[in-house]
Protein backbone atom coordinates (compact mmCIF):
# COMPACT_ATOMS: atom_id res chain seq x y z
CA UNK A 1 0.00 0.00 0.00
CA UNK A 2 0.84 3.62 -0.82
CA UNK A 3 2.40 5.65 1.98
CA UNK A 4 0.05 9.23 2.65
CA UNK A 5 1.26 12.71 2.11
CA UNK A 6 -2.52 13.58 -0.21
CA UNK A 7 -5.87 13.48 0.90
CA UNK A 8 -7.52 9.68 1.98
CA UNK A 9 -10.53 8.86 -0.16
CA UNK A 10 -10.44 5.12 0.25
CA UNK A 11 -14.24 3.50 0.41
CA UNK A 12 -14.69 0.90 2.91
CA UNK A 13 -15.80 -2.62 2.20
CA UNK A 14 -14.77 -3.16 -1.18
CA UNK A 15 -11.95 -5.33 -1.61
CA UNK A 16 -9.22 -5.74 -4.33
CA UNK A 17 -10.00 -8.78 -6.52
CA UNK A 18 -7.83 -10.01 -9.55
CA UNK A 19 -3.91 -11.70 -9.71
CA UNK A 20 -2.50 -8.38 -8.07
CA UNK A 21 -3.54 -5.82 -5.60
CA UNK A 22 -3.90 -2.22 -6.47
CA UNK A 23 -0.44 -0.09 -5.95
CA UNK A 24 -2.24 2.87 -3.92
CA UNK A 25 -5.31 2.38 -1.99
CA UNK A 26 -5.52 5.83 -0.21
CA UNK A 27 -6.61 7.53 -3.87
CA UNK A 28 -8.37 6.18 -7.25
CA UNK A 29 -5.73 6.32 -9.47
CA UNK A 30 -5.98 5.46 -13.61
CA UNK A 31 -4.15 5.49 -16.88
CA UNK A 32 -0.49 5.03 -15.07
CA UNK A 33 2.35 5.76 -17.21
CA UNK A 34 5.91 4.42 -16.14
CA UNK A 35 8.83 5.83 -16.29
CA UNK A 36 12.46 4.68 -14.77
CA UNK A 37 14.14 7.99 -13.47
CA UNK A 38 17.00 8.24 -11.16
CA UNK A 39 17.19 4.38 -10.91
CA UNK A 40 13.48 5.03 -9.41
CA UNK A 41 10.20 3.67 -11.21
CA UNK A 42 7.72 7.02 -11.04
CA UNK A 43 4.35 6.40 -12.05
CA UNK A 44 2.19 9.30 -13.58
CA UNK A 45 -1.40 8.87 -12.85
CA UNK A 46 -4.89 10.21 -13.29
CA UNK A 47 -6.69 10.80 -9.94
CA UNK A 48 -10.48 9.89 -10.04
CA UNK A 49 -12.46 11.65 -8.01
CA UNK A 50 -16.25 11.53 -7.71
CA UNK A 51 -17.59 14.10 -9.31
CA UNK A 52 -21.61 13.45 -9.33
CA UNK A 53 -21.29 13.83 -13.34
CA UNK A 54 -23.83 10.99 -14.68
CA UNK A 55 -22.29 8.71 -16.67
CA UNK A 56 -22.08 9.48 -20.63
CA UNK A 57 -20.38 8.18 -24.20
CA UNK A 58 -18.31 11.28 -24.06
CA UNK A 59 -16.85 10.49 -20.31
CA UNK A 60 -18.23 13.52 -18.82
CA UNK A 61 -18.13 11.83 -15.57
CA UNK A 62 -13.92 11.35 -15.75
CA UNK A 63 -14.08 15.14 -14.24
CA UNK A 64 -10.45 15.03 -12.66
CA UNK A 65 -9.21 18.28 -11.64
CA UNK A 66 -5.23 17.46 -10.00
CA UNK A 67 -2.66 14.99 -10.61
CA UNK A 68 -0.57 12.95 -7.82
CA UNK A 69 2.78 11.37 -8.92
CA UNK A 70 3.98 7.85 -6.86
CA UNK A 71 7.40 5.94 -7.12
CA UNK A 72 8.68 2.80 -6.31
CA UNK A 73 12.55 2.22 -5.65
CA UNK A 74 11.89 -1.52 -6.82
CA UNK A 75 9.34 -3.84 -7.44
CA UNK A 76 6.91 -4.84 -4.44
CA UNK A 77 8.49 -2.07 -2.32
CA UNK A 78 6.27 0.70 -0.97
CA UNK A 79 4.79 3.36 -3.29
CA UNK A 80 5.40 6.88 -2.10
CA UNK A 81 2.79 9.66 -2.82
CA UNK A 82 4.36 12.81 -3.55
CA UNK A 83 1.14 14.71 -3.11
CA UNK A 84 -0.33 16.92 -5.60
CA UNK A 85 2.15 17.68 -8.70
CA UNK A 86 -0.41 19.91 -10.53
CA UNK A 87 -3.87 21.08 -10.17
CA UNK A 88 -6.04 22.28 -12.51
CA UNK A 89 -6.67 25.75 -11.06
CA UNK A 90 -3.12 26.79 -11.70
CA UNK A 91 -3.23 26.21 -15.81
CA UNK A 92 -4.44 29.21 -16.51
CA UNK A 93 -5.70 27.98 -19.90
CA UNK A 94 -7.45 24.83 -18.86
CA UNK A 95 -11.09 24.60 -17.60
CA UNK A 96 -11.75 20.74 -16.59
CA UNK A 97 -11.05 16.83 -17.15
CA UNK A 98 -7.78 16.56 -16.49
CA UNK A 99 -7.13 12.86 -18.32
CA UNK A 100 -4.04 10.56 -18.75
CA UNK A 101 -0.73 11.68 -18.20
CA UNK A 102 2.59 11.23 -18.99
CA UNK A 103 5.85 12.59 -18.20
CA UNK A 104 9.35 12.79 -20.15
CA UNK A 105 12.87 13.81 -18.94
CA UNK A 106 15.61 15.91 -21.05
CA UNK A 107 18.81 17.25 -19.77
CA UNK A 108 18.05 17.10 -15.44
CA UNK A 109 14.25 18.81 -16.16
CA UNK A 110 11.00 17.23 -15.83
CA UNK A 111 8.36 17.37 -18.20
CA UNK A 112 4.72 16.52 -17.26
CA UNK A 113 2.52 16.08 -20.49
CA UNK A 114 -1.71 16.28 -19.77
CA UNK A 115 -4.72 16.97 -21.42
CA UNK A 116 -7.71 18.79 -20.02
CA UNK A 117 -11.28 20.76 -21.94
CA UNK A 118 -10.51 24.39 -22.73
CA UNK A 119 -12.33 26.77 -21.72
CA UNK A 120 -14.20 25.95 -24.83
CA UNK A 121 -14.62 22.64 -24.38
CA UNK A 122 -11.85 21.45 -26.28
CA UNK A 123 -9.28 18.89 -25.54
CA UNK A 124 -5.88 20.26 -25.49
CA UNK A 125 -2.48 19.39 -24.62
CA UNK A 126 -0.56 21.00 -22.19
CA UNK A 127 3.22 20.78 -21.08
CA UNK A 128 4.20 21.43 -17.42
CA UNK A 129 8.09 21.86 -16.25
CA UNK A 130 9.74 20.82 -12.98
CA UNK A 131 13.23 20.27 -11.44
CA UNK A 132 12.23 16.68 -10.41
CA UNK A 133 10.42 13.71 -11.47
CA UNK A 134 7.68 14.45 -8.62
CA UNK A 135 7.52 17.42 -9.48
CA UNK A 136 6.02 20.55 -8.53
CA UNK A 137 5.79 21.23 -12.35
CA UNK A 138 4.94 24.54 -13.81
CA UNK A 139 2.30 24.73 -16.41
CA UNK A 140 2.71 27.07 -19.45
CA UNK A 141 0.37 29.85 -19.83
CA UNK A 142 -1.03 28.11 -23.11
CA UNK A 143 -1.66 24.81 -24.26
CA UNK A 144 1.09 22.86 -26.74
CA UNK A 145 0.67 24.80 -29.85
CA UNK A 146 -1.28 22.64 -32.64
CA UNK A 147 -1.74 20.00 -29.92
CA UNK A 148 -5.72 18.72 -29.74
CA UNK A 149 -7.51 15.75 -28.34
CA UNK A 150 -6.10 13.61 -25.23
CA UNK A 151 -3.55 10.78 -23.76
CA UNK A 152 -0.56 12.19 -24.24
CA UNK A 153 2.18 9.95 -24.16
CA UNK A 154 6.14 10.35 -24.95
CA UNK A 155 8.79 7.97 -26.54
CA UNK A 156 12.96 8.51 -26.15
CA UNK A 157 14.07 6.92 -28.85
CA UNK A 158 17.84 5.95 -28.60
CA UNK A 159 19.17 8.78 -30.58
CA UNK A 160 17.92 11.68 -28.69
CA UNK A 161 14.83 12.65 -30.42
CA UNK A 162 11.64 12.70 -28.40
CA UNK A 163 8.15 12.11 -29.94
CA UNK A 164 5.12 12.86 -28.23
CA UNK A 165 1.84 10.52 -29.39
CA UNK A 166 -1.82 11.61 -28.67
CA UNK A 167 -5.01 11.35 -29.54
CA UNK A 168 -8.68 9.32 -28.53
CA UNK A 169 -11.77 8.85 -29.70
CA UNK A 170 -15.46 9.07 -28.54
CA UNK A 171 -14.95 11.88 -25.46
CA UNK A 172 -11.20 12.10 -26.88
CA UNK A 173 -12.78 14.14 -29.60
CA UNK A 174 -10.08 13.08 -32.65
CA UNK A 175 -13.15 12.69 -35.21
CA UNK A 176 -13.94 16.41 -34.39
CA UNK A 177 -10.43 17.01 -35.55
CA UNK A 178 -10.58 15.20 -39.58
CA UNK A 179 -9.99 18.53 -41.58
CA UNK A 180 -7.21 19.93 -38.97
CA UNK A 181 -9.57 22.17 -37.38
CA UNK A 182 -12.02 21.46 -34.60
CA UNK A 183 -15.59 21.29 -35.88
CA UNK A 184 -17.91 20.32 -33.12
CA UNK A 185 -20.38 18.01 -35.89
CA UNK A 186 -17.41 15.61 -36.70
CA UNK A 187 -18.50 11.93 -36.97
CA UNK A 188 -16.22 9.19 -36.71
CA UNK A 189 -15.63 6.81 -40.16
CA UNK A 190 -18.75 4.05 -41.00
CA UNK A 191 -17.77 1.17 -40.18
CA UNK A 192 -16.26 0.13 -43.73
CA UNK A 193 -13.87 2.88 -43.75
CA UNK A 194 -10.96 3.50 -42.54
CA UNK A 195 -10.60 3.80 -38.63
CA UNK A 196 -8.84 7.01 -37.11
CA UNK A 197 -5.44 7.01 -36.23
CA UNK A 198 -3.28 8.02 -33.31
CA UNK A 199 -1.17 10.58 -33.84
CA UNK A 200 2.82 11.64 -33.33
CA UNK A 201 5.21 14.54 -34.01
CA UNK A 202 8.14 15.01 -32.32
CA UNK A 203 9.09 17.03 -29.74
CA UNK A 204 10.80 20.14 -30.28
CA UNK A 205 14.36 20.68 -28.60
CA UNK A 206 13.21 22.22 -25.94
CA UNK A 207 10.14 19.93 -25.13
CA UNK A 208 7.66 22.41 -24.41
CA UNK A 209 6.35 22.09 -28.28
CA UNK A 210 5.75 20.38 -31.75
CA UNK A 211 9.27 20.31 -34.02
CA UNK A 212 6.81 19.17 -36.89
CA UNK A 213 2.85 18.89 -37.84
CA UNK A 214 1.53 15.57 -36.01
CA UNK A 215 0.80 12.52 -38.65
CA UNK A 216 -1.00 9.72 -38.44
CA UNK A 217 0.17 6.53 -37.17
CA UNK A 218 -0.89 3.93 -39.44
CA UNK A 219 -1.93 0.46 -38.09
CA UNK A 220 -1.80 -1.96 -40.57
CA UNK A 221 -3.99 -5.18 -40.44
CA UNK A 222 -1.66 -8.89 -41.92
CA UNK A 223 -2.70 -7.39 -45.50
CA UNK A 224 -1.27 -3.92 -45.17
CA UNK A 225 -4.34 -2.62 -45.05
CA UNK A 226 -5.50 0.16 -42.74
CA UNK A 227 -7.64 -1.35 -39.94
CA UNK A 228 -11.36 -0.61 -40.60
CA UNK A 229 -13.62 1.56 -37.76
CA UNK A 230 -15.80 -1.55 -38.05
CA UNK A 231 -12.77 -3.48 -36.94
CA UNK A 232 -13.29 -2.57 -33.30
CA UNK A 233 -11.40 -5.60 -31.46
CA UNK A 234 -8.16 -4.46 -33.05
CA UNK A 235 -8.72 -0.61 -34.35
CA UNK A 236 -7.19 2.24 -31.92
CA UNK A 237 -9.39 4.02 -29.69
CA UNK A 238 -7.28 5.80 -27.06
CA UNK A 239 -4.00 5.07 -24.95
CA UNK A 240 -1.06 5.17 -27.18
CA UNK A 241 1.76 3.80 -25.86
CA UNK A 242 5.53 3.17 -27.68
CA UNK A 243 7.83 0.97 -26.18
CA UNK A 244 10.95 -0.96 -28.13
CA UNK A 245 12.24 -4.19 -27.31
CA UNK A 246 14.90 -5.44 -29.40
CA UNK A 247 15.34 -3.39 -32.41
CA UNK A 248 11.24 -3.71 -32.74
CA UNK A 249 8.91 -0.90 -32.03
CA UNK A 250 6.07 -1.34 -30.26
CA UNK A 251 2.68 0.64 -30.34
CA UNK A 252 0.15 -0.49 -28.00
CA UNK A 253 -3.06 0.94 -27.02
CA UNK A 254 -6.70 0.60 -25.80
CA UNK A 255 -9.24 -1.05 -28.77
CA UNK A 256 -12.20 1.15 -26.26
CA UNK A 257 -15.48 -0.13 -26.51
CA UNK A 258 -14.18 -3.76 -27.32
CA UNK A 259 -12.10 -2.88 -23.92
CA UNK A 260 -8.78 -4.66 -24.56
CA UNK A 261 -5.13 -3.56 -24.86
CA UNK A 262 -3.41 -4.61 -28.34
CA UNK A 263 -0.42 -3.99 -30.19
CA UNK A 264 0.95 -3.45 -33.37
CA UNK A 265 5.31 -3.48 -34.14
CA UNK A 266 6.80 -1.33 -36.78
CA UNK A 267 10.67 -0.59 -37.54
CA UNK A 268 10.91 3.22 -36.57
CA UNK A 269 8.81 5.47 -34.43
CA UNK A 270 6.51 6.99 -37.54
CA UNK A 271 5.49 3.66 -37.77
CA UNK A 272 3.75 1.55 -39.90
CA UNK A 273 2.76 -0.71 -37.22
CA UNK A 274 1.45 -3.89 -38.36
CA UNK A 275 -1.32 -5.52 -35.63
CA UNK A 276 0.17 -8.06 -33.87
CA UNK A 277 -2.30 -9.28 -31.21
CA UNK A 278 -3.61 -8.99 -27.63
CA UNK A 279 -1.54 -7.35 -24.45
CA UNK A 280 -3.81 -7.20 -21.92
CA UNK A 281 -7.56 -8.36 -21.63
CA UNK A 282 -10.56 -6.19 -20.45
CA UNK A 283 -10.35 -5.96 -16.87
CA UNK A 284 -13.38 -4.65 -14.29
CA UNK A 285 -13.85 -1.41 -15.50
CA UNK A 286 -15.23 0.21 -18.96
CA UNK A 287 -11.67 2.19 -19.98
CA UNK A 288 -8.38 -0.05 -19.97
CA UNK A 289 -5.15 2.22 -20.39
CA UNK A 290 -1.29 0.77 -19.36
CA UNK A 291 2.46 1.80 -19.96
CA UNK A 292 4.98 -0.76 -20.85
CA UNK A 293 8.40 0.06 -19.06
CA UNK A 294 11.46 -1.90 -18.35
CA UNK A 295 13.33 -1.72 -14.88
CA UNK A 296 16.13 -3.72 -13.50
CA UNK A 297 16.14 -6.49 -16.74
CA UNK A 298 12.43 -6.65 -16.51
CA UNK A 299 9.32 -5.66 -18.55
CA UNK A 300 6.30 -4.32 -16.74
CA UNK A 301 2.52 -3.59 -17.63
CA UNK A 302 1.01 -1.17 -15.50
CA UNK A 303 -3.00 -0.98 -16.13
CA UNK A 304 -5.72 -0.12 -13.70
CA UNK A 305 -9.57 -1.78 -13.04
CA UNK A 306 -11.65 -0.77 -11.05
CA UNK A 307 -11.94 -3.45 -8.38
CA UNK A 308 -11.08 -1.47 -5.86
CA UNK A 309 -14.30 1.11 -6.24
CA UNK A 310 -16.77 -2.51 -6.34
CA UNK A 311 -16.69 -1.95 -10.08
CA UNK A 312 -17.59 2.09 -10.34
CA UNK A 313 -16.07 2.59 -13.84
CA UNK A 314 -14.83 6.10 -13.09
CA UNK A 315 -13.17 4.94 -9.78
CA UNK A 316 -10.42 2.97 -10.76
CA UNK A 317 -6.93 1.53 -9.02
CA UNK A 318 -3.60 1.46 -10.55
CA UNK A 319 -1.64 -1.92 -10.56
CA UNK A 320 0.92 -4.09 -12.04
CA UNK A 321 2.77 -6.97 -13.87
CA UNK A 322 5.36 -8.80 -14.99
CA UNK A 323 5.39 -8.66 -19.06
CA UNK A 324 6.63 -11.51 -21.46
CA UNK A 325 7.94 -11.01 -24.99
CA UNK A 326 8.48 -14.37 -26.30
CA UNK A 327 11.28 -15.30 -28.00
CA UNK A 328 9.64 -14.33 -31.69
CA UNK A 329 9.04 -10.52 -30.23
CA UNK A 330 5.35 -11.19 -29.71
CA UNK A 331 3.81 -10.45 -26.50
CA UNK A 332 2.33 -12.77 -24.06
CA UNK A 333 -1.76 -11.44 -23.59
CA UNK A 334 -2.50 -10.79 -19.77
CA UNK A 335 -5.29 -11.83 -18.26
CA UNK A 336 -5.74 -9.98 -14.56
CA UNK A 337 -8.24 -12.41 -13.63
CA UNK A 338 -7.18 -15.54 -14.10
CA UNK A 339 -4.91 -16.86 -11.36
O1 LIG B 1 -8.98 8.73 -17.46
C1 LIG B 1 -9.73 9.41 -18.43
C2 LIG B 1 -9.68 8.70 -19.72
O2 LIG B 1 -10.17 7.38 -19.57
C3 LIG B 1 -8.31 8.51 -20.29
O3 LIG B 1 -7.75 9.66 -20.85
C4 LIG B 1 -8.60 7.42 -21.24
O4 LIG B 1 -7.48 6.81 -21.78
C5 LIG B 1 -9.43 6.49 -20.38
O5 LIG B 1 -8.64 5.68 -19.56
Amino acid sequence: PASKEGQTEKKEGALPVGKTDPLVTHLYTADPSAHVFEDKLYIYPSHDIESGIPEDDLGSHFDMKDYHVFSMKEPGAEVKDHGVALDVKDVPWAARQMWAPDAAEKDGKYFLYFPAKDKQDVFRIGVAVGDRPEGPFTPESEPIAGSFSIDPAVYADDDGAYYLYFGGIWGGQLQNWQSGQYDANGQLPKPTEDALLPKVARLSEDMRGLAEEPRDVLILDENGDLLKEGDNHRRFFEAAWVHQHEGVYYLSYSTGDTHKIVYATGDNPYGPFTYRGVVLKPVIGWTNHHSIVKFQGKWYLFYHDSSLSGGRTFLRSIKMAELKHRADGTIVAYDAYVK
